[in-house]
């Protein structure tokens, strides 16, 4: 019998062997490259892995597929710029092992089901296009004409082009990234969700809304020169791990640092840089000055609390705000004020369940230095109050002055290597006007304006059957989303999914009725076309393009790169009638460059650019204080104080990553830091809130969230005690996302509010 949609999307809920141990304070150093090697020594020969690591993240050599941290513009360690997470990156993209006709043959949909994410993504890379038929348990092969063959009629068979949808992740390049969404607004939609969506949506939001641009304003060389440096609901030590050695260089320079996050991440406390070998003797540097260990949405609060101090010490003393740039540069600050004066320092400081010792702390450093960076991640970005916490931020950098000047500014660190790229070329699903404009007087054909689907739209689309096609561009759609119960009966609903992939992953087993895996080159490998091998151009977390190329050979030949997959369909799906000459580009990629630069701005030059060994900045008006905004100044904004409460017995649950995973791509089953070993079915807790229940360590438990009245279940998770705070708890992504209700997400921005669950526990 066959296993239903959602027995399908969820991760198999028996247990490993979990071990625990006191979590560390201190990160890299020699376990953090004991722990890279033996990862790349696992799943890859010596001779690649040294080859890529020499390449890695170097001028001329390719960008590493993990996140989007951007690479130091002068010198680049000789020993390979990369961190023991970009290893593990690459490890998973260049393992040994392929599947293809063989181990499909061998493997049914529903034993793969069953299999861990762990397991799925140990298979092996794809090696060629497979196809699922109507009613098989099995994949078989497909060539790779019959399957273009097959989306094309598909999509001309749909009533309108609306009824489909198509999904990016964020490691797609510039140049395929602005193909596939030329080819969707040729065919006709602007049903373009991506990744963003579930990530810094709510920073784009807020951010043009409030400085004119959805982007950060700090370069590399601010973030060094910064006097305070604030890290909000961020884990660099695992998620951005070479960020730790420019926080480094900011305390070098007499930069302190405050970290807001309700749990002591280990990076962030204590950092041995692993390039630097007298440094790993001696046992690093630490990072964090003041750490603030505050309740789980407790943002608002706080940076209230610090507003109304401010506002107070001004008023009684002067010389707090800068008021030659508020007074130059910014609107809406009489309002701002009205309103914060509305709020009291006490319930505020109480929201935030930072203690006064611990505010005065970070209050002082605020008076007192006025080159301010704030950066952030996904511990502001997942609630449903996100686009408010961000917008507060700006609130205090602009009270500060502490905006488009050297040293000081916003820094939202972006996820995926080029998720910030593929929105800069294209990719939204509410592009501007403008945008579309230029679309059209370049191909002369007219792109929709209406506003496509987002993530959660196209799940409520899917799940209605008002969309039919579900087309991913990288990624791992089923994992990703929030309510994998109902998200899995939507992609289920569909008539075909497509996925564009490098490897396995659950999503090809949460299929459509037809189902197709078109596998593709991954990032590392040497993209060979009719005119040699391509580079091609990504943009990084500060508005950086440059190029990336590949340094192996494919792992089979049967693969393509993306920008052939996207010109393969669009041709199949088009035929003649498209104004756009779509052979021509995936056999020189500079021409896909040439027409970025006529369409997007600040590309002009693009292929010349390019030749600039670190790359080139993109053009960014809040960096030199020319706010694009609807008033042209940059706008202070009134944000109301999160109205949320815990339910008797309920605790609020943020859904994380460990340090061995990137999103739903499973390196391993530790995260080392936080002292958890070979599990990840585990819930963090306070030991006051285990003590409350009767709970002990490794005690199994369920846990249940209930949203406007639909209750959603998770089965079988072990207690961890740790560090956090009280009513606060913590749990891994993807297994958790079925109790993200589709519908908490963020207001404006509709990242779903996987950061906010309130959840209740019982006995297993
Ligand atoms: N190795 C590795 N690297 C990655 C990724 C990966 O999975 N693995 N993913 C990539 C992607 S796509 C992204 S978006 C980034 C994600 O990078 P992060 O945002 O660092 O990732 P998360 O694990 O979601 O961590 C969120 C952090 O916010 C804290 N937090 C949670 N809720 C709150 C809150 O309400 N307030 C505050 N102040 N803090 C809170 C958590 O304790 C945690 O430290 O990393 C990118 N890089
Ligand atoms: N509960 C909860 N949910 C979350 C989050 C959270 O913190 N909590 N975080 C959210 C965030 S920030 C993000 S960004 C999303 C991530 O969502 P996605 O981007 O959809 O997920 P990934 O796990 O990064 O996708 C991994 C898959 O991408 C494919 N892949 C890898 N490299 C390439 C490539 O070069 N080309 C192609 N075509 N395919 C490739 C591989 O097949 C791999 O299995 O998840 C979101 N979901
Ligand atoms: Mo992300």
């Amino acid at each position: 019998m066959s296993l239903s949609p959602e027995e399908k999307a969820n991760t198999p809920e028996e247990f490993l062997d979990l071990k625990i141990t006191k979590p560390s304070e201190n990160s890299v150093g020699f376990p953090a490259i004991k722990n890279s090697i033996g990862q790349v020594s696992k799943y890859m020969n010596a001779a690649d892995a040294f080859k890529l690591t020499l390449k890695m993240n170097q001028k001329g050599g390719f960008d590493c597929p993990g996140c989007a941290w951007p690479d130091p513009d002068d010198e680049r360690s000789s020993l390979g710029e990369f961190c023991e997470n970009g290893i593990k990156a690459i490890a998973e993209e260049a393992q040994n092992k392929t599947i293809g006709a063989e181990f499909f043959a061998k493997h049914s949909i529903d034993d793969m089901s069953g299999w861990s994410d762990f397991q799925i993504g140990k298979s092996g890379r794809l090696s060629e296009p497979m196809f699922l038929s109507e009613g098989a348990t099995h994949y078989q092969p497909i060539s790779w004409e019959a399957a273009f063959k097959k989306v094309g009629e598909k999509l001309n068979n749909l009533n309108h082009p609306d009824e489909a949808v198509f999904y990016t992740s964020g490691r797609t390049t510039n140049e395929a990234a602005f193909l596939y969404q030329l080819f969707v607004r040729e065919y006709g939609t602007s049903n373009l969700p991506d990744c963003s969506n579930m990530c810094h949506e709510a920073s784009g939001s807020a951010l043009s809304e409030t400085l004119g641009i959805g982007k950060g304003s700090v370069t590399l060389d601010d973030l060094y020169k910064a006097e305070l440096v604030m890290i909000v609901g961020q884990n660099p030590g695992t998620n951005h791990p070479r960020m730790l050695t420019a926080l480094e260089k900011t305390k070098k320079n007499g930069g302190k640092i405050i970290t807001i996050n309700p749990l002591p991440e280990a990076g962030l406390m204590k950092f041995t840089n692993p390039q630097n070998p007298i440094k790993i003797l001696k046992g690093g540097v630490q990072i964090t000055d003041v750490f603030v260990p505050i309740t789980i949405n407790g943002d608002v609060a706080f940076f209230k609390a610090i507003l109304l101090k401010l506002l107070e010490k001004e008023e009684a003393e002067g010389n707090v705000f800068d008021k030659s740039f508020i007074n130059e540069y910014t609107s809406g600050y009489d309002a701002f004020i009205t309103d914060l004066k509305k709020y009291h320092f006490e319930t505020c400081l109480k929201a935030s369940g930072v203690s006064l010792e611990i505010f005065n702390d970070v209050l002082d450093l605020i008076l007192t230095n006025n080159k301010i960076i704030i950066c952030w991640a996904m511990g502001l970005t997942q609630h449903e109050n996100a686009v408010d916490n961000i917008r507060e931020i700006v609130n205090l950098l602009l009270l500060k002055g502490s905006i488009g000047k050297e040293g000081a500014g916003t820094c939202p660190v972006r996820g995926h290597s080029n998720v910030q790229g593929d929105r800069t070329v294209g990719i939204w699903e509410s592009a501007p006007q403008a945008f579309l404009d230029k679309i059209e007087s370049k191909y002369g054909f007219k792109p929709t304006n209406k506003h496509g689907y987002s993530v959660i739209d196209s799940i409520k689309a899917m799940y209605e059957k008002k969309a039919k096609v579900f087309f991913g561009m990288g990624g791992n759609f089923i994992s990703a989303v929030p309510d994998t119960a109902y998200s899995a009966q939507a992609i289920a609903n569909c008539d075909l999914t497509v996925h564009v992939s490098t490897k396995l992953n659950r999503s090809h087993l949460v299929t459509g009725k037809e189902a197709l895996i078109l596998p593709c080159l991954g990032r590392t490998e040497k993209d060979y076309q009719k005119t040699g091998v391509q580079i091609q151009s990504v943009e990084n977390s500060m508005g950086v393009v440059h190029t990336t190329k590949g340094v192996l050979e494919p792992c089979s030949e049967n693969l393509l790169s993306e920008v052939a997959v996207v010109c393969g369909i669009a041709h199949a799906t088009l035929k003649e009638n498209t104004k756009v000459n779509w052979l021509q580009y995936k056999e020189d990629y500079s021409l896909v460059r040439d027409d970025i630069a006529e369409v997007v701005t600040g590309f002009t030059d693009y292929n010349k650019k390019l030749k600039q060994p670190s790359g080139f900045y993109l053009p960014n008006g809040a960096r030199i204080r020319n706010f694009k905004t609807k008033t042209g100044k940059a706008n202070f904004s009134i944000n109301k104080l999160p109205a949320w409460e815990l339910k008797e017995g309920e605790l609020i649950m943020m859904t994380i990553r460990s340090h061995d995973q990137f999103n739903t791509t499973i390196y391993g089953l530790d995260d080392r830091y936080r002292g958890v070993f070979n599990e990840r079915r585990v819930i963090f807790m306070n030991r006051d809130d285990m003590k409350k229940r009767h709970l002990k360590e490794k005690d199994v438990v369920n846990l249940k969230s209930e949203y406007n009245g639909t209750i959603r279940k998770a089965h079988n998770f072990k207690v961890v005690g740790y560090n956090i705070p009280v009513n606060c708890c913590a749990t891994y992504f993807p297994e958790t996302n079925i109790l993200v209700p589709l519908d908490s997400y963020a207001h404006t921005a509709k990242t779903p509010a996987s950061k906010s669950v309130k959840i209740t526990i019982e006995e297993a």
